[in-house]
């Protein structure tokens, strides 16, 4: 590569790096650790310990330093979720899609959390994770019973996931990179 080949590169390089920081919310086992895992490519394992209290991690993926707040699901924890969830460039909540009993439970928490004035605006992405297991809600039967149309003033997305087959994950970074609120 010729020199000012190297000189544009680094130049854009500048301008286009990113840093993010988001909050990962859902019910205890959702699959939020297994996702902080995935998108720092450390793997999967059907071996995980319930998070106690929250974990941070900082991944880079290309010019885009993402810094996580992985929080623990369990109820315990739930009233810790706003603390964390202020100022971040968006709210990605996990949610369970085979696990059918709880998605009442994780919608409530979902509306909750974000009746917050505190998070007025912050975009939220919605995952349906576990989409590798036999039985799981559609996107649009997760959408649905989330009410996801009733929550007003922020920019929505969801997506379909899989921790365990690396499915849509790159969709779904791709998706952060380009709603967060960059701090560049
Ligand atoms: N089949 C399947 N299992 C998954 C997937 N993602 C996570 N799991 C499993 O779900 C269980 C819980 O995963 P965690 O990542 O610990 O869940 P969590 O949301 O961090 O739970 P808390 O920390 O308690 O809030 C583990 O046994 C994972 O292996 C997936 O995509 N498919
Ligand atoms: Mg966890």
């Amino acid at each position: 590569m010729g020199l000012w080949e190297a000189f544009l590169n680094w130049l854009r390089s500048l301008f286009f790096k990113q840093e993010m920081e988001l909050s990962l919310i859902g019910l205890q086992n959702a699959g939020k650790t297994s996702l902080v895992n995935v998108v720092a490519m450390g793997g999967y394992s059907e071996d995980m310990i319930p998070t106690v209290g929250f974990n941070m991690r900082k991944v880079t993926r290309g010019n885009v330093t993402i810094k996580l707040w992985d929080l623990g699901g369990q109820p315990r924890f739930r009233s810790m979720w706003e603390r964390y969830c202020r100022g971040v460039s968006a709210i990605v909540y996990v949610v369970d899609a085979a696990d059918r009993e709880n998605v009442a439970i994780s919608r409530s928490e979902l509306h909750d959390l974000l009746s917050k004035p505190s998070l007025y605006g912050i975009p939220l992405l919605v995952l349906g994770n576990k989409i590798d297991k036999p039985n799981v809600l559609s996107k649009q039967a997760l959408v649905d019973e989330m009410n996801l149309s009733s929550l007003p003033d922020r920019e929505i997305c969801c997506f379909m996931i899989s921790c365990k087959n690396s499915t849509n994950i790159d969709v779904m970074i791709d998706w952060l990179v380009k709603h967060s609120k960059s701090k560049s």
